[in-house]
């Protein structure tokens, strides 16, 4: 420590003025005998400061790598919450892709008559999101996403909606004019409830829960699509019609031992593992979609998030008319690269191609690409398959 010059430092400077003194050697003596105990006082107080400021420094350093202790919530735990499970998948990942039954996109009919009765019903089951990962869902009967549902603009659709869960659940449709109060209201487990929207606004629009929070329960599979037809001759006619959901998953394992959970964490970071159109990580890559050679393909992409954009794209041709937003009564964009999906929101986009081959369609936002929103449409039933 520094006690030796201080002390030695004041001492020098006192002994300056003492050839002046005709002061008793004993009172001199006597001076500095106080002299030296101030000054040692004063060297004491300065060690002790020393001291706390080290202490000081040692607990910022201590609580800063605690910080990465289980148990110890902070910034170091919240990174440890982040670790990415994307692309994890076992060994036999290739077999369980080529085993999935994969998600129908084919748009089914819309129902004949004046209204569109329509059953939901919410349930808690495992789900696969990609090859051989498991994830622990608030979702549908079948999963996630929900049925497709397809009605034609002016039906009345009757909502009812059955919640199978442990937890009380809502549906909010998007394609309604309806006070959510009162609609959109909770339902609790067994019991069911029933609203009617006027289906007035054609395109494809969101379905998914409302009960807060809403992030979890929409990131948990509890979204779907609704497709609204204008009457014929509105939109060019289209020789095939698929549907696609984006969505993302956020995991709090890798799901292939066990199911994963939700991860909070890594849903406020917007850093999903997975990212999937109907629900399953490249479902389309090993079970693509089909069309001939200039047909009219029809794509209604709707994006459920939770909270990601889509940026529509097929590698190998250009969007031939694209309604975003699906405000199909508007005129189309033509011949677009790519389109962007918002969270919550809708696109329609034709495609017509001529040359057979495959052709992914993806989320050209390619960290999507790697999570898996990729697919591919065979066009001409070529062989072979292709991932981007
Ligand atoms: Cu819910």
């Amino acid at each position: 420590m520094s006690t030796a010059p201080i002390a030695s430092r004041p001492t020098t400077i006192r002994s300056g003025n003492e050839p002046g003194s005709n002061a008793l050697p004993a009172i001199v003596a006597v001076m500095l005998g106080i002299l030296v105990a101030v000054l040692g006082f004063l060297a004491l107080l300065m060690w002790i400061d020393a001291r706390n400021a080290r202490d000081d420094a040692n607990r910022t350093a201590s609580s800063t790598s605690m910080a990465g202790m289980p148990g110890m919530a902070s910034t170091a735990a919240g990174t440890r919450a982040l670790t990415s499970y994307a692309g994890a998948s076992p060994s036999n990942a290739d077999a369980l892709a080529a085993a999935h039954k994969p998600f129908p996109a084919v748009l089914p009919a819309a129902p004949p008559g004046p209204v569109a009765d329509v059953h939901l019903v919410l349930k808690d089951v495992t789900v696969q999101i990609a090859p051989g990962v498991k994830y622990s869902a608030w979702a549908w009967a079948g999963g996630a996403p929900g049925p497709v549902i397809h009605v034609r603009q002016g039906q009345l659709v009757k909502i009812t909606l059955t919640n199978s869960g442990a937890i009380p659940h809502s549906v909010d449709f998007h394609a309604a004019r309806v006070a959510p109060d009162k609609a959109f209201t909770d339902v609790m487990p067994g019991q069911s409830v029933s609203y009617t929207f006027r289906a007035n606004d054609p395109g494809v629009f969101m379905y998914h829960c409302g009960t807060k929070p809403v992030l979890m329960h929409i990131a948990n599979g509890m979204y779907g699509a609704i497709v609204v037809e204008p009457p014929a001759g509105v939109l060019p006619k289209a020789d095939r019609n698929y549907v696609l959901v984006a969505s993302e998953w956020y995991l709090s394992s890798d799901g292939l031992k066990m199911p994963a959970q939700f991860n909070m964490d890594k849903a406020h970071a917007r850093q999903p593992d997975w990212m999937t159109f109907n629900g399953y990580a490249g479902q389309y890559v090993k079970h693509p979609l089909t069309a001939a050679p200039g047909e009219t393909v029809r794509f209604w992409v709707m994006d459920a998030g939770p909270s990601l954009d889509t940026d529509f794209h097929i590698v190998g041709t250009v969007l031939n008319r694209a309604w975003v937003d699906a405000g199909v009564t508007n005129k189309p964009l033509r011949n677009v690269q790519t389109a962007a999906v918002p969270a919550g929101g809708g696109g329609v986009f034709d495609v017509k191609i001529d040359k057979p081959g495959l052709y992914p369609f993806v989320s050209h936002a390619f960290a999507a690409v790697d999570e898996g929103q990729v697919g591919l449409l065979n066009v001409g039933g070529v062989h072979g398959t292709m991932s981007h």
